[in-house]
């Protein structure tokens, strides 16, 4: 009879939020002017009948905070516009709007120091013009770190609740575009045809282009579980080297296994799957856009042949390594920890990060691709771990010579290193110095490559015996938003129904 009750309310709220019930395209709503505090705003900063508008948790003033909308009615084809008047104009090439266009569902601002700004949003039909909605908000930015530590714990060791946390948080950004948007910026930092050298791969910036980046993951997790408990896992795939294809990881406790060849290589059960199989559970869709290898997500384990696996003792070997990078900085590099935490010391090291990609396969084998791959956070997870490891073994409270390189100024960059140029008459790796931003954020290598910032944002938690190997359960609600249907196609043709488990089920309850 609960049962029966709890879901009755389900659908009368997905009802209420259903494509006939949605305001017709030419109303015009009010503006909203609610205020979203950046450091702990709620999931959904506006929410009205038209639309709702989702800003991550940022770290502070210099980092980025993610916007998205979800339309709910309105044009299949909408142009939203967004303006930020402190920031200069509804263009999205003033300063503080990361290189993308204004017109998107989901956009990254950098807001440059801290107080509160005024946000607009403009949703215009694209074929007819006609305006469907403004509303207008303001998102108000601190300067301190007001994010409180959260503890990062082997996959393995987190308990049944953490995971499904974990889980459904990582759904609700999927359903609003927003974990897309971000597999869109590692693919972009990739290819970024503005730079010789990609800002994030093969090169120094490795360490903490990645570091940044797995962290602005976890705060945009914490902002769609609405739970600031919600930490990465991560994947300590040293210790499952020696049997690697059985790992628990790889399975449907954890993070789903290979894909099926008859189905050309898609995941079909487990948390993040193709549900379009009847294997896998409709709250487990995990949908790929088409151009980065989906429709499906897909797994072609050890189809690479050959891809390699790194030992616990070449990790040893390699986090006693004392220099940081060597000349020329890239793939090149015969020493250094980057160059083998990266994978391209393999006669020593093995392949270490670039071998489980290219093991597991599907979009997880190629960097453009890869982060669509949820896996993709536990594995990179890992590698921070060590390299914070590394760090804590050096002494890299704070800058130090040897913690970092190439520093500013270094003489070992020269004309002759790769995708160098000369900036007020030196020579420098765009993007990969100490004090240099990394594209596409106002974060430089010292903002993150020092141990100081361990234990202010998160810490990890040593490895158990991992022993937790049997199957999960997925456990519904715990306190968190409930994801209930995605999106199939973008979320701007469908509409994203968001529901606070919690509340329903209090409203359930009081009605037995
Ligand atoms: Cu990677």
């Amino acid at each position: 009879m609960r049962a029966r009750r709890t879901l009755s309310l389900i659908l009368c709220c997905i009802f209420s939020l259903s494509p006939s019930h949605a305001s017709p395209t030419s109303s015009i709503s009010n503006s909203t002017n609610s205020t979203i505090n950046a450091l702990s705003g709620p999931a959904l900063a506006v929410d009205t009948d038209q639309l709702a508008v989702f800003t991550t948790r940022n770290q502070q003033a210099g980092w980025p905070v993610i916007l998205g909308t979800v339309l709910r009615g309105g044009p299949t084809n909408a142009t939203i516009s967004w303006s930020f008047p402190q920031l200069g104009s509804v263009l999205c090439t003033v300063s503080g709007v990361v290189n993308q266009s204004c017109a998107g569902p989901v956009l990254d601002v950098i807001f440059p120091s801290a107080g509160s700004y005024g946000v607009s949003i403009t949703i215009t039909d694209a074929s007819t013009n006609a305006l469907f909605t403004t509303q207008t908000f303001s998102v108000n930015i601190s300067t301190g770190n007001a994010v409180p530590t959260g503890t990062r714990r082997e996959v393995r060791d987190l308990t049944t609740g953490q995971w499904s946390r974990f889980v459904q948080a990582a759904h609700v950004l999927k359903t609003f575009g927003v974990w897309d948007h971000i597999a869109r910026l590692h693919s972009a930092a990739m290819q970024d045809k503005s730079m010789e050298r990609s800002a994030s791969h093969g090169g120094p910036s490795f360490l903490p282009w990645h570091r940044a980046f797995i962290r602005v993951t976890e705060l945009c997790l914490q902002t769609a579980g609405n739970d600031m408990s919600i930490t990465l896992p991560y994947w300590d795939w040293t210790f499952d080297q020696p049997s690697f294809a059985s790992s628990p990881i790889l399975t449907d406790s954890f993070f789903g296994g290979n894909g099926d060849p008859s189905v050309n290589g898609a995941v079909t059960s487990g948390h993040f799957c193709d549900a379009s199989v009847s294997s896998c559970p409709s709250s487990s869709n995990w949908p790929v856009p088409v151009e980065f290898g989906g429709p499906t997500l897909r797994r072609t384990f050890a189809a690479d042949l050959g891809a390699t696996i790194s030992t616990q003792a070449q990790m040893d070997a390699l986090t006693a390594v004392e220099l940081y990078d060597q000349s020329p900085f890239d793939a090149n590099s015969t020493a250094g920890f980057r160059a083998g935490m990266e994978g391209w010391i393999l006669g020593v090291y093995g392949e270490m990060h670039n071998g489980i990609h290219r093991w597991l396969g599907g979009q997880f084998s190629n960097v453009p691709t890869s982060f669509f791959d949820p896996v993709f956070v536990a594995h990179h997870a890992n590698i921070d771990r060590h390299w914070y490891a590394w760090q804590q073994a050096k002494g890299c409270v704070d800058w130090n010579d040897g913690c970092y390189a190439p520093i500013d100024d270094d003489p070992l960059v020269n004309s002759s290193t790769p995708g160098a140029a000369q900036l007020n008459g030196t020579w420098r790796i765009p993007g990969h110095q100490w004090s240099d931003h990394m594209w596409p954020w106002g974060i430089a290598p010292k903002d993150v490559a020092t141990a100081s910032i361990y234990s202010t944002w998160y810490t990890y938690a040593d490895r158990g015996t991992l022993s937790t190997d049997a199957p999960m359960p997925i456990v519904a609600g715990e306190g968190a938003i409930e994801f209930v249907s995605a999106a199939p196609n973008g979320f701007l043709e469908h509409f994203v129904v968001l529901l606070y488990v919690a509340v329903v089920v209090s409203i359930a309850v009081s009605f037995l």
